[in-house]
């Protein structure tokens, strides 16, 4: 297998996709998306590339981290012709319009939720997140930067772990190059890391620090709040000098789910768990006696927040399910329809009444 290849994360299982391409194509791996043209990691190098208008007639985008079929004609114009399945995804709610899903990057293997260890580390914020990432068919790993700014690192890590048991939680400071080494495993050759958090948390600075040089630009906080001015502007896949791949985003206000199907369950284990041990299987965790949950949070074992947390995406998941189901979209655009009828009428009435 190429060597260049393998570095940009080329393996088997898209090795094995593109053999129907093979011929007259040649793969590349999407590192930067805008509205015209991609940019292209290819063997010989970097290039624009435009997306081919069956594609886009389709209505497939290709989206950052993808492996995309390449053709080049005569005149060296470079067109993605077809994006080979995703191994894995994150995809939120386009937050651009009503309903819609927005793949943010496709085929990592890890997800780094970076949050800081300042006014930033939110725990609501951070089980967000790890819904989404959860999903994502990637390890999710929850990385605490700014460990220079913290008194107690350690309780803030166990504070982390009490919400992500079964993941890794990291301290590091990128600013001060510590906790890095924690890293290491998931900065491999051909891997693919992406970085998600709010503006300010230091992503950048992290790549920055890995790399030993300034590659990416960081931003000033404010301070009065600790928030960042959304430095990052665009999406874009890195290949790091030490090997491995790393994609950096632009701070994102929120995610919202959209697909966070087991995602969501995974997130919140321990409520699944306790909610076995109610005493109606169909227990709400309100006002139903012998409840699990209710007594857990009762006895401080589970937080309430954590359970309103819970609740809200459920919710969330839920409206997003309503819309995507076409059938009931239609029954509520007949209702619309009607209503809008009953209006006209009732003005009409109003008209004629004057
Ligand atoms: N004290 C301290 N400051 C840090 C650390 N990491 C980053 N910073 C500072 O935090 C600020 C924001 O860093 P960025 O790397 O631009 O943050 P970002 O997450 O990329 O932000 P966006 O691009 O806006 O999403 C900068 O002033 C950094 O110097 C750290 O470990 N410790
Ligand atoms: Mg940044
Ligand atoms: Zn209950």
């Amino acid at each position: 297998m190429d060597s260049a290849l393998k570095k940009l994360g080329w393996n088997d299982f898209f090795e094995e996709r593109f053999r129907g391409y093979a011929t007259d194509h040649e793969p590349g791996r999407v590192s930067a998306v805008n509205k015209s043209s991609c940019k292209v990691h290819m063997k010989g190098g970097v290039v624009r590339a435009r997306v081919s208008g069956k594609l886009r007639q389709d209505g497939l985008r290709p989206a950052v981290g993808d492996w995309v079929a390449i053709y080049r004609d005569e005149s060296d114009i470079f067109t993605i012709q077809a994006i080979l399945p995703r191994k894995s995804k994150i995809s939120r709610k386009d937050p651009g319009r009503a309903i819609g899903e927005q793949v943010m990057v496709t085929n990592i293997e890890a997800v780094f939720i970076v949050t800081s260890l300042n006014q930033d580390l939110n725990m609501r914020r951070l089980e967000r997140y790890l819904a989404v990432a959860r999903q994502s068919g990637a390890e999710p790993v929850v990385v605490l930067n700014k460990s220079d700014l913290c008194a107690d690192v350690e309780a803030k890590v166990d504070e982390v772990k009490a919400i992500a048991p079964d993941l890794s939680v990291i301290a590091i400071s990128a600013a001060e190059k510590t906790g890095l080494e924690q890293l290491a495993p998931y900065l491999q050759d051909g891997k693919t890391v992406v970085l998600l958090g709010s503006s300010g948390v230091g992503k950048s600075t992290l790549i920055n620090a890995l790399e030993g040089r300034k590659r990416q630009k960081i931003g000033e906080i404010r301070e009065d709040d600790g928030r960042g001015r959304h430095t990052t502007t665009v999406r874009e896949l890195l290949v790091l000098e030490r090997g491995g791949i790393i994609i950096d985003n632009p701070g994102m206000r929120e995610i919202q789910l959209w697909d966070a199907g087991d995602g969501l369950d995974d997130a919140f284990q321990d409520i699944i768990e306790l909610a076995k041990e109610c005493k109606f299987s169909d227990c709400r965790h309100e006002t139903e006696p012998g409840c699990a949950v209710k007594k857990a949070i009762e006895e401080g074992a589970l937080s309430l927040g954590r359970l309103e947390s819970y609740r809200k995406l459920q919710r969330e998941l839920s409206a997003i399910e309503r819309k995507k189901n076409p059938k009931l979209m239609a029954a509520e655009r007949k209702k619309m329809k009607k209503f809008s009828r009953v209006a006209k009428e009732i003005l009409k009435k109003k008209a004629g009444g004057l």
